[in-house]
């Protein structure tokens, strides 16, 4: 037995689609409005994951400048086929509908270079690609339904694609509504043939609470498509807000080398309540196969927390799986920003980076000044050295990120009479200040902001190197995840710096980010 923890990915990392190829595994998941975007991550055993490249990793490649939190990149699919890897994904703006759309790209190393996008005719998200065994590509993926019969009712389409020119051809078929009456957003969907027979497997309830696995099958891929008598055939939605994980759903299928399959889906994991401050999490569940269908987690029905892999690697094992640990260095592919790439807007020094102030701020959904990390851990230290010759009405500093709207951030600004730390909570738009100290000094000498998150608790402090820690604030975890805000995303540490709108030449220097799980 080699029994491995579930989440294999902790963090954020939503909407999980996988392939193999040969012995090795390709995993990609949403990212919203963090760019480099879609990233994707390697394993040779399903637990252990290694961070290869993004395929969104080249600035133009899309423009997401203005595009609010949560607006971005959504659910991708990933096949490999003909010597290629293929992606469909799309690209959403929650404020305008005429931006965005989904696309395609493809790359014959899954760590790039990935095309620039092919973008497709067709509405809608969740896009999916199917390769039949007689050469034809299938196109899918879920939009709200033409006709509704109830609020949020959507539909499963399908329409070929042809291989040369990259465009539909032929009628759309629609294949599926969701296994329930009334479910909300039939979504997530994934086509495959399996001894002959096309299968559809699609979540419904939403991506919260009432998330449900279905699948349905059929003779011919454009259908009929008929349910499994025992849908929803995985969900916890049963299981009540106490639950250890919850929100189960979003998967997809893989066929390891040994021949055993296995689903990876998203689900949450509350604490302190019912927030989930790590967000959406990848789960590995095996699957079985009884009467020409599959089963999920068979003889459970729920998914485990932990997962007998035959093959994982026992080097993996008691290793943080996919996770951030210690000093992250500028050249750690984990960096992430807002909306571009971080090489549009830092530069590398050493390990660490050089910023330029942004005349915006962390409040606007544009292009700012910030570079951050996935919260991965529920207790973890964060722990930034910065410095910068500020100018008055300038502002460095730390935050606790789920989005322009809501953050925790601790601000330095200069002063003749030293240096003024605030912390500031943002919450549906609304800053309140939530403590605030003095140090003697100018922000020229480096200083230490951290985040000392315990469960639920944000301890935010400030120190100059090696001296004794002032706490500024403590936040409440609670107020951050996307419970209490809305949204698709889980938490972020980042650092920051803006001039608050006036012309800037100030550069921040990151000097080391230290993430170290307690
Ligand atoms: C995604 C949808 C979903 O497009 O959430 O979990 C949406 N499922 O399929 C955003 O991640």
């Amino acid at each position: 037995m080699t029994v491995v923890r579930n989440p294999i990915i902790p963090g954020c990392f939503p909407d999980p689609t996988i392939c193999r190829v040969g012995e090795e595994y390709f995993l990609v998941t949403s990212t919203f409005e963090y760019q480099p975007g879609l990233p994707i991550q390697r394993s040779r055993d399903l637990v252990s994951w290694e961070l290869i490249g993004h395929a969104i990793d080249r600035p133009g490649m899309l423009d997401m400048d203005g595009m609010a939190s949560s607006s971005g990149l959504f659910a991708p699919t990933l096949r490999f086929h003909d010597g290629m890897f293929w992606l469909v994904c799309t690209l959403v703006d929650q404020q305008d509908a005429s931006r965005g759309g989904n696309f395609l790209l493809t790359a014959t190393d899954a760590a790039g270079p990935w095309s620039d996008p092919i973008w497709l005719e067709v509405d809608g998200i969740d896009p999916s690609i199917f390769f039949d065994d007689d050469g034809r590509i299938w196109m899918h993926g879920t939009r709200l339904a033409s006709d509704p019969e109830w609020f949020h009712q959507t539909e499963v389409w399908l329409r070929e694609l042809d291989r040369e020119t990259m465009a539909f051809v032929g009628e759309e078929h629609i294949l599926w509504h969701g296994a329930v009456i009334g479910a909300v957003w039939a979504e997530g969907p994934h086509l495959y043939k399996i001894d002959g027979t096309y299968y559809l497997l699609a979540s419904e309830g939403g991506t919260e609470f009432h998330h449900a696995l279905s699948v349905a099958r059929a003779d011919t891929v454009t259908g009929p498509y008929i349910g499994n008598k025992a849908n929803p055939v995985l969900t916890h939605r049963q299981l009540g807000h106490g639950a250890d994980l919850v929100g189960v759903g979003h998967a997809d299928l893989v066929q390891a080398v040994d021949g055993s399959w296995w689903s990876v889906l998203l689900a949450m994991r509350p604490y302190g309540g019912y927030h989930y401050n790590l967000g959406r999490e990848v789960f590995l569940v095996p699957v079985s196969w009884e009467e020409g269908w599959p089963v999920f987690a068979p003889g459970l029905g729920r998914v485990p927390r932990e997962v007998d892999v035959p093959f994982a690697s026992r080097q993996t094992l008691g290793v943080m799986q996919g996770a951030a640990s210690g000093t992250i260095r500028s050249d750690d592919p984990r960096w992430t920003s807002l909306r571009v790439q971080p090489e549009q807007i830092a530069e590398r020094e050493g390990d660490g980076w050089v910023m330029p102030l942004s005349p915006a701020t962390l409040s606007d959904a544009t292009v700012t000044a910030f570079l951050g990390v996935r919260q991965q851990h529920r207790d973890v230290d964060v722990v930034a050295t910065l410095s910068c010759d500020l100018v008055e009405g300038e502002e460095i500093g730390l935050v606790v990120r789920q989005s322009e709207l809501d953050h925790v951030r601790m601000s330095m600004s200069s002063s003749p009479t030293g240096i003024r730390i605030v912390a500031t909570h943002r919450q549906a738009g609304v800053d309140a200040r939530l403590g605030e100290i003095w140090l003697d000094g100018v922000v020229s000498d480096a200083l230490e902001l951290s985040v000392r998150a315990r469960e639920q608790d944000y301890e935010l402090s400030a120190a100059r190197p090696g001296d004794e820690s002032y706490v500024v604030a403590v936040a409440d975890g609670r107020t951050l995840d996307s419970v209490a805000t809305g949204g698709f995303l889980g938490v972020w540490f980042g650092v920051f710096g803006t001039s608050n709108g006036a012309p800037t030449q100030s550069r921040l220097r990151v000097q080391s980010f230290d993430y170290t799980p307690r």
